[in-house]
C-alpha cells in the first residue's frame, strides 16, 4: 500500500484513541496499532467508524503506511513497554524518522531514550499530554522535548491538535533537549497536587471554621470562579459541590471516603526537588497530606484520644470567606514560584534552555491546571524573560501584599482552631524565610561546626573564607574538609 498517514499512533487506551480522533477531526490521517490487536478493530469499528483512521495489525504494516520521515507515537503505558516498543521500531525505521512517547514517563527515561534512540541515527520525543480525556480529544496541553530537529516535523499536527487560548495561541510549544518535556510535565503535575490541596484546604476550612454546607459553599466557588482564582479546577470543585447522591438527595462530596491516592508525579516532583536543593514546600506537603489521608484507621483512633475542640471561627462570615479566599491565593502564588524555581533549577543542571513565559501559556489552557492566573504569569515573564522569582514581579508582589492580612488571619486562626492547614502555612513559612535576610542558619552552622568541623562563612569576612573553631577546647584545630575522621 503507497505511503500515506501523516502519524502513527501505538496505544488504544482512552488518551491514544481520543488524540488519534482529535488529529483525524484536524485533517491528519493516522494509522493506529496496539499490542493487542483485536482492539485495533474495535476502534474502526465503533469509535473510529466514517473517519480516515487506518487501522494496522502489525508494525511492519504500520510503519509501510507511514509518510517520512515517519512519525510514530507511542500511547502506551509508562515504563518497560515504551523501551520494548523502541526496540521493535528500531529495525522497522529509517535515519530522520521519529520515534514519540507521550505517555507519563519519567524525565530521567526520557533522557536516556533520546541518547539511544539518536545514537541510531533517529529522533526522538518525550512530550507531556495532559488534560486528560476530554482534553486528549478535544484540545490538550502538549509539552514536547528531545531531539530539537523533530520538532518542525511535529509542530504542525501538535499545535493543531493542541487547545488555544484566547487569542489563538497552541497550548503547545517547543520546551527544550533531552528529558524538557517530561520534566515539565512532572512539574506540572506537582504544581496540579498543591493547588488540588489549597482548594481542599479552603473547603475545610469553610466546612470546619464557618460551617458551611457543600450547597452553601457551591455559590462561594461559582464567586471566586469570577475572579483571580478562575480555573478548571474551582470550576469543577463549584460544580462537585452541587452533586447530590442519586440514592437519597444528599451531596455526593460528603459521602466519599476522605483517603487519597496517587500514581507518582507528585511524588516524582518533590525527589527531583530534593535532588536539585530547590523547596517546592507547597507540592511536598500537598504529597504528604494524601499520605495522611490514607491513614484513615490511625487518624479515627488518634481523633478519640486527642478529641477536636470546637473549631468554629468567630465574626462575620462573608469576611472570613474573603479572608480564605485571599489566603488561597496567596499560597498558590508560592506555589507557583517554587515551580518555577525548580524548572530554573532543573534547566540549568539538565542544560536546557526553557521558556518560562511560552510553559505559562502551554499551561494556560487544555490541562487540569489551567487558569487565568497562568496568563498573568505569561505577562510577568513576557515583560521580563530573565525574572528570577516570581514573587519579585510586581503584579505579583502587590497581589502578595494584598493577601498578606488575611493569609496570617487564615493561618493563625486555623492553628488555634485546630483545623490543618499544611500547604496554606507551609507557603506562609516559605514567604517568611525568602523575606528574611538572616535567618537562624548562623547558628546551625556553629552546631555543624561544632560536632563534625563542618566549617563556617563569617559576615565580616569575604563569601568562600571558611573557619573553624575548636568549641570545646578539647577538639582539634582541622576542618573536616581537610581531615575526615
Ligand atoms: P494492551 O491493550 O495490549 O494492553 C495502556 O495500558 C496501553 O498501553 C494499552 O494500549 C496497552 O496495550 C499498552 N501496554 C501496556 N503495557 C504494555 C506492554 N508491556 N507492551 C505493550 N503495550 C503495553
Amino acid at each position: 500500500m503507497e505511503p500515506q498517514a501523516d502519524i502513527a499512533v501505538i496505544g488504544l487506551a482512552v488518551m491514544g484513541q481520543n488524540l488519534i480522533l482529535n488529529m483525524n477531526d484536524h485533517g491528519f490521517t493516522v494509522v493506529a496499532f496496539n499490542r493487542t490487536v483485536s482492539k485495533v478493530d474495535a476502534f474502526l469499528a465503533n469509535e473510529a467508524k466514517g473517519t480516515r483512521i487506518i487501522g494496522a495489525h502489525s508494525l511492519p504494516e504500520m510503519v509501510a503506511l507511514l509518510k517520512r520521515p515517519r512519525r510514530v507515537m507511542l500511547m502506551v503505558k509508562a515504563g518497560s513497554a515504551v523501551d520494548e516498543f523502541i526496540e521493535h521500531l528500531l529495525p522497522l525505521l529509517e535515519p530522520g524518522d521519529i520515534i514519540i512517547d507521550g505517555g507519563n514517563s519519567l524525565f530521567e527515561d526520557t533522557i536516556r531514550r533520546v541518547k539511544y534512540v539518536e545514537s541510531k541515527g533517529l529522533l526522538y520525543i518525550g512530550t507531556g499530554v495532559s488534560g486528560g480525556e476530554e482534553g486528549a480529544r478535544h484540545g490538550p496541553s502538549i509539552m514536547p522535548g528531545g531531539s530539537p530537529a523533530a520538532w518542525e516535523h511535529l509542530k504542525p499536527i501538535f499545535q493543531a491538535i493542541a487547545a488555544k487560548v484566547a487569542d489563538g495561541s497552541p497550548c503547545c510549544d517547543w520546551v527544550g533537549e533531552g528529558g524538557a518535556g517530561h520534566y515539565v510535565k512532572m512539574t506540572h503535575n506537582g504544581i496540579e497536587y498543591g493547588d488540588m490541596q489549597l482548594i481542599c484546604e479552603a473547603y475545610q476550612l469553610l466546612k470546619g471554621g464557618l460551617g458551611l454546607t457543600p450547597d452553601e459553599m457551591h455559590p462561594v466557588f461559582a464567586e471566586w470562579n469570577q475572579g483571580e482564582l478562575n480555573s478548571y479546577l474551582i470550576e469543577i470543585t463549584r460544580d462537585i459541590l452541587a452533586k447530590k447522591d442519586d440514592d437519597d438527595g444528599a451531596p455526593l462530596v460528603d459521602k466519599i471516603l476522605d483517603t487519597a491516592g496517587q500514581k507518582g508525579t507528585g511524588k516524582w516532583t518533590v525527589m527531583s526537588s530534593q535532588e536539585l536543593g530547590i523547596p517546592i514546600t507547597l507540592i511536598a506537603e500537598a504529597v504528604y497530606s494524601r499520605c495522611v489521608s490514607a491513614m484513615k484507621d490511625q487518624r479515627v483512633a488518634a481523633a478519640k484520644v486527642f478529641p477536636p475542640s470546637n473549631p468554629r471561627f468567630a465574626g462575620d462570615r462573608q469576611a472570613w470567606v474573603n479572608d480564605i479566599r485571599r489566603a488561597l491565593y496567596a499560597s498558590k502564588i508560592i506555589s507557583y514560584t517554587q515551580g518555577y524555581l525548580l524548572m530554573r533549577a532543573a534547566a540549568q543542571h539538565y542544560g536546557w534552555n526553557l521558556n518560562y513565559g511560552g510553559i505559562a501559556l502551554m499551561w494556560r489552557g487544555g490541562c487540569i491546571i489551567r487558569s487565568a492566573f497562568l496568563g498573568d504569569i505569561k505577562r510577568a515573564f513576557d515583560k521580563h524573560p530573565g525574572l528570577t522569582n516570581l514573587l519579585l514581579d510586581p503584579f505579583f508582589k502587590k497581589a502578595i501584599k494584598g493577601c498578606a492580612r488575611s493569609w496570617r488571619k487564615v493561618v493563625g486562626t486555623a492553628v488555634r482552631k485546630g483545623i490543618p492547614v499544611p500547604a496554606f502555612s507551609t507557603a506562609l513559612a516559605f514567604f517568611d524565610g525568602l523575606r528574611s535576610a538572616r535567618l537562624p542558619a548562623n547558628l546551625l552552622q556553629a552546631q555543624r561546626d561544632y560536632f563534625g568541623a563542618h566549617t563556617y562563612e563569617r559576615v565580616d569576612q569575604p563569601r568562600g573564607q571558611f573557619f573553624h573553631t575548636n568549641w570545646t577546647g578539647t577538639g582539634g584545630r582541622v576542618a573536616s574538609s581537610t581531615y575526615t575522621v
